[in-house]
């Protein structure tokens, strides 16, 4: 483990204020990435983790953070105190996020940490260094609906200033179905950790099944991790992870990244978090195109997915 001092979010992106824009994106392997990760793709492609560390996969916006604060929790037998220790991108971090010095990147994180570490990773299937594999460590993968992920993608583009400009919802819309985001295809990433998952072992949950019965969820990662909490030690993980509280937890809700990065009065980090958004977003027509569409992407697999018509 690395004594290097690593400044905090807060503190590092006030420092690197004048260095943050929305940045460009750069394809590694025909994926599109924020330039900062595709400039450092050999050492994430790189990475070793241990085989105690655990890697929690989504493509953006999915529930990565509600499924960070559950397993956290999980991992410290509900005990919210020590959930407190930092905000999630410090107590969990992101694997390939690299952003301008001195902000720390998710290696430098991870090199100041000790297994087993929770890790949090958008790249899609194919771009996971294959460290994670051949440790077998466990992953637990979250897919949303494509129509609600793809609104709090559109959200998350407006108030995050390093994404790139999402241009109007139509035109977001149609870069969403070709796979021009950052992060790539939505359909890709889906299908990619679906068709490896009992191979890799992979715990695949839906946001859907989280919003309909977060206790059954909570319990199924539980058990995935061969954890055994009492009943009240779930009840209460399933209290501080509902919405309400984490919007209102400084620990989960993204308020430790400063306003030159997350304009949170633009769109708050926690929105609404709920099931069928989309409804107030699409337009009859946009819904009837992206429909179109979506049964020729996805005709060659059977996902359980809830789509919302
Ligand atoms: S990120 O930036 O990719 O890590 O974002 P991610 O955490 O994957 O997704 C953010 C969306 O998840 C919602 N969210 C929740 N929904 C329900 N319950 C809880 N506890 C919860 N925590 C986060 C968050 O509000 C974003 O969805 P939208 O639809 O934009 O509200």
């Amino acid at each position: 483990m690395s004594e290097e001092k690593i400044l905090s979010y807060k503190e590092a992106i006030e420092k690197a204020h004048s260095s943050i824009s929305r940045f460009p994106l750069l394809p590694i392997r025909g994926i599109p990435l924020m330039c900062h990760i595709a400039n450092n793709w050999d050492s994430i492609w790189a990475f070793r983790p241990d085989p105690s560390d655990l890697l929690i996969a989504t493509y953006p916006k999915a529930g990565t953070t509600w499924t960070q604060e559950i397993i956290d929790l999980l991992l410290h037998n509900g005990d919210a105190e020590a959930c407190q220790r930092a905000p999630t991108p410090e107590r969990s971090p992101f694997l390939e996020i690299c952003s301008p010095p001195p902000i720390p990147s998710g290696l430098e994180l991870l090199a100041n940490m000790d297994p087993p570490r929770l890790i949090k990773t958008h790249l899609p299937f194919q771009l996971v260094p294959p460290g994670f594999w051949e440790n077998k460590c466990k992953t637990i993968y979250v897919a949303r609906n494509a129509k609600d992920n793809l609104v709090s993608y559109y959200y998350f583009h407006l108030m995050n200033k390093t994404q790139p400009e999402p241009g109007p919802f139509d035109e977001f819309v149609h870069k969403f179905m070709r796979g021009e985001l950052a992060w790539g295809s939505w359909y890709d990433h889906v299908k990619g950790y679906w068709e490896e998952r009992e191979k890799k072992n992979i715990l695949y949950i839906f946001y859907e099944d989280m919003k309909e019965n977060p206790r059954r969820e909570v319990e199924r990662i539980m058990r995935y991790l061969d954890l055994s909490l009492s009943d009240e030690v779930i009840s209460r993980i399933v209290e501080l992870t509902s919405f309400k509280s984490m919007k209102e937890n400084p620990m989960a809700n993204y308020s430790c990244i400063p306003t030159p990065v997350f304009d949170q009065s633009i769109s708050p980090f926690m929105r609404k978090g709920e099931v069928g958004d989309w409804k107030n977003n699409f337009t009859l027509e946009q819904s009837k195109i992206f429909d179109e569409d979506y049964e020729k992407q996805m005709k060659d697999v059977d996902i359980p997915f809830r789509n919302l018509i």
